[in-house]
């Protein structure tokens, strides 16, 4: 298991909303992906996730919850990743919600050891940008957040988030120069290992989730690919 997050490449993101077969979810666990990420925008409940992370738990692969929900945390992941929408025309999807999650786990917070991750989210048809009443952001605006992320709020990630379209892999290389410290997360449509390759050029890591209920096949080959195999 590799713990060290700027050395990951890949990671395999689970909705517990969806079904995945015992033998499937073996195989993504041992695939030789960097961590299994837990997130989803609806229908995520604290028993679909705490159901996830027991059947995640019988192999050694590194466990991330991404939290979207409040009443759906649960105790037991190595690393707790919260996004902050830095695109949402909403204070409440950038500040708020997360003050309201410290203030209530702010006892286990040595414990959780939380991970603030800068969203951007860039797919107006995505229920997450819907859910939290985003305004689609050009490239000049994306360039400015990535710099806000690194620069002034000093978070660890900046994640382009195009979840269920393949996004602009030219704007991710902008993205890319812009960042120095700042990690540079990838997500959306990824669907094979050329797309994936293509992604891993710019981006520190690339994150796969709907192909896994697809094509699960193809979603596999992203795995060598992220890796440069
Ligand atoms: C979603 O960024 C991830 O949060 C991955 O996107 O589901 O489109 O692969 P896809």
């Amino acid at each position: 298991m590799n713990t060290k997050r700027n050395e990951w490449k890949h990671i395999f993101k689970l909705d517990p909303a969806k079904e995945i077969s015992d033998e499937k979810l073996e195989i993504l666990c041992k695939s030789g992906t960097d961590a299994i990420m837990v997130g989803g925008t609806d229908h995520v409940t604290y028993q679909g996730v705490e159901e996830l992370l027991n059947r995640i738990s019988k192999y050694s692969v590194h466990r991330i919850l991404e939290i979207s929900r409040m009443d759906a945390i649960t105790i037991g992941f190595d690393d707790y990743f919260i996004p902050m929408v830095l695109n949402s025309k909403e204070k409440k999807w950038m500040m708020d919600m997360q003050h309201q999650g410290l203030k209530q786990y702010m006892d286990y917070i040595d414990y959780v050891n939380p991970t603030f991750e800068g969203y951007c989210i860039l797919n107006g048809e995505a229920k997450a940008f819907q859910y939290t009443n985003s305004k689609l952001p050009d490239e000049k605006d994306t360039l400015v957040y990535a710099y806000m992320a690194e620069q002034v709020f000093h978070l660890p990630i900046f994640y382009m988030e195009y979840s269920g379209t393949y996004g602009d892999p030219e704007l991710v290389k902008q993205v890319s120069s812009q960042l120095n410290h700042t990690l540079l997360f990838y997500g959306g449509g990824i669907e094979n290992g050329l797309q994936a390759k293509e992604m891993k050029q710019h981006a520190d890591v690339i994150i796969v989730g709907n192909s896994i209920y697809t094509d699960f096949e193809r979603s596999l080959e992203t795995v060598q690919a992220a890796h440069g195999n």
